[in-house]
């Protein structure tokens, strides 16, 4: 049995993408050029930096910019980003999520996050979970992004526990990839097509047979 969960963030306890998707879109309206939700797919559990240059890649407008320009342009969307996340309350929670929190807690299990964002400690705060984590690892505390599995490994490390009793809940490949490679259980939540690297998937939180794994 499994003694620790560790969460992803946005896709898998929250739906942030469509902020995400909303204020790259208006860099992308400013510059020009059309940016699609499908488009936006490729952004989801990637990092900021690297999701503007896949972004300036959609509107094949790559080596036009300088690296203080990226910048600049990565900060103003963080600020529409921020503006947005900063209005969310506990009802934009996913199904499921805050019914496997409290059962994890009440089991004893122990809680991590695992998130790319150097914004998770606003949403945690925003929907009313922080209190459910003993540790948080997101985008301030990385070095490496996701499938590098450092991430993963460092919530485990942060509690003091061995890789293999950790289960990694995830909506991106390339978190799945990472939580393989740090030799955790890798349970997708999404659709099966897209997370073939998965150990199992779910459709949601709501499924999770929980007492299979804890
Ligand atoms: P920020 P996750 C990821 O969060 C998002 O899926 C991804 O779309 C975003 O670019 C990344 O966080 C960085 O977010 O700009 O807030 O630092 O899925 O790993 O929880
Ligand atoms: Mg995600």
């Amino acid at each position: 049995k499994y003694q620790c969960a560790i969460f992803d963030l946005d896709g898998v306890l929250v739906d942030t993408a469509k902020y995400h998707y909303l204020a790259w879109k208006e860099l992308a309206d400013q510059l020009g050029f059309t940016f699609t939700e499908e488009h936006n797919e490729r952004l989801k559990g990637v990092s900021r930096m690297d999701s503007l240059d896949i972004l300036l890649e959609v509107g094949q407008m790559k080596d036009r910019f300088t690296v203080s320009e990226k910048e600049e342009m990565a900060t103003e969307k963080n600020a529409r980003y921020t503006a947005y996340i900063s209005k969310m309350d506990p009802s934009q929670l996913l199904a499921g999520a805050l019914e496997l929190l409290r059962e994890l807690k009440q089991m004893g299990i122990k809680i991590a996050l695992g998130s790319a964002s150097k914004n998770a400690p606003m949403i945690l705060d925003r929907t009313g979970i922080s209190s459910y984590f003993d540790v948080v690892i997101d985008g301030n505390s990385v070095s490496k992004a996701k499938p590098d599995p450092e991430v993963f490994m460092l919530g485990a490390d942060g509690l003091n526990l061995p890789y293999n009793v950790c289960i990694v809940f995830e909506d991106s490949a390339a978190g799945l990839e990472a939580a393989k490679s740090a030799g955790m259980l890798a349970v997708g939540i999404g659709e099966e097509r897209n997370l073939t690297c998965a150990d199992v998937v779910y459709s949601s939180l709501e499924k999770i047979e929980i007492d299979k794994y804890f």
